[in-house]
């Protein structure tokens, strides 16, 4: 749970290896420059910026047996995996600046051996317009940011899904997907046939986002570590044009306020993601700022002081 007290650590991870289009490695930086540690220090929270990881350039080649930069991905996922672990044991609340979304896979496969080590239960909410649950024989790209759920949850190559240590990181159980808006037919059969909880635009749009919520936060308790999973393409893309994949039809802003500040007001966040910003494609740093104003929400910024607030429930 988030207190005041628990210091958050900021790790870069500056690559775009899993991903369709170049620019994503760009995204540290610009989450640095649009001043995330001081949104986050003017809320009272303790912020350590670790800098930025290495690892190999991106050699732009095509896939091979299905997979996109394969070694590449596992190099970078490796070094994201023992920094995001180091914070975590530590006591710290690890927020990773990606990158692409490959990165999820070192980042979620730390908290899931954190969980372990500490006998907690793990949520993943993944904010996404993609379900992400591709596999080399599914995918119509190669690209592994389209895989991560699916290798977390045991389907993908052994370098990737064994990033942890024994076993799969993840259960489909454990994950709660949000904002979903375009899976590849492939795709589409295998989320059913492993029964992700996916709440896509079309509930949405029916039943409102304070009801998703609700139910994508359900059951959490004082054991729980949440894992939030941010893809900035979550988002609307004319509110935030600078994604790589943009898919029309996305929450807008109030929605995801609502969203960010739904998950806060649990006390559960643990640890994030925030992935995909491709700074190549923005307009004047305006996403990265989107999402900088989004993660204070997310981390309890709200617009009355709570007492002030009218009593929703
Ligand atoms: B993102 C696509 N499903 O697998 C594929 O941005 C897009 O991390 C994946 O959600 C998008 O290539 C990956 C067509
Ligand atoms: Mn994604
Ligand atoms: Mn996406
Ligand atoms: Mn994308």
């Amino acid at each position: 749970a988030v207190t005041l007290t628990t210091p958050i650590a900021l790790i870069g991870a500056p690559t775009d290896v899993g991903a369709g289009a170049r620019g994503a490695s760009m995204g540290p930086e610009a989450l640095r420059v649009a001043g995330l540690q001081p949104a986050l220090e003017s809320h009272g929270l303790s912020v350590i910026d670790r800098g930025n990881l290495s690892g190999p350039p991106n050699p732009w080649q095509p896939p091979q047996g299905g997979y996109r930069h394969l070694d590449e991905v596992v190099a970078w996922n490796r070094a994201v995996h023992d920094a995001i672990h180091a914070e975590l044991a530590q006591g710290h609340l690890p927020i990773l600046l990606g990158g692409d979304h490959c990165l999820a896979m070192g980042s979620i496969s730390a908290v899931a051996r954190h969980c372990r080590a500490v006998g907690k239960k793990l949520r993943v909410l993944w904010l996404d317009a993609h379900a992400d649950f591709n596999t080399s024989t599914l995918t119509p790209s190669g690209n592994l940011h389209g895989m991560p759920v699916a290798c977390l949850c045991g389907f993908g190559p052994d370098e990737l899904v064994y990033l942890g240590g024994e076993g799969p990181a993840l259960r489909p159980d454990q994950v709660r997907q949000i904002g979903i808006r375009s899976v590849d037919p492939g795709e589409k059969r295998f989320v059913h046939e492993q029964g992700l909880e996916v709440y896509d635009m079309r509930y949405i749009d029916e039943m409102g986002m304070r009801h998703t919520m609700e139910q994508a936060l359900a059951g959490l308790d004082a054991d729980t570590h949440l894992h939030v999973s941010f893809d900035v393409d979550f988002l609307d893309p004319e509110i935030a044009p600078g994604v790589g994949t943009t898919v029309p039809g996305g929450p807008t802003y109030r929605e995801a306020q609502l969203c960010m500040e739904m998950i806060a007001d649990t006390g559960r966040l643990g640890s994030l993601d925030i992935v995909e910003l491709n700074p190549a494609l923005d307009v004047r740093n305006r996403t990265a700022l989107l999402a900088v104003d989004l993660v204070e929400s997310l981390f309890g910024k709200s617009t009355l002081m709570r007492e002030h607030q009218v009593r929703r429930r």
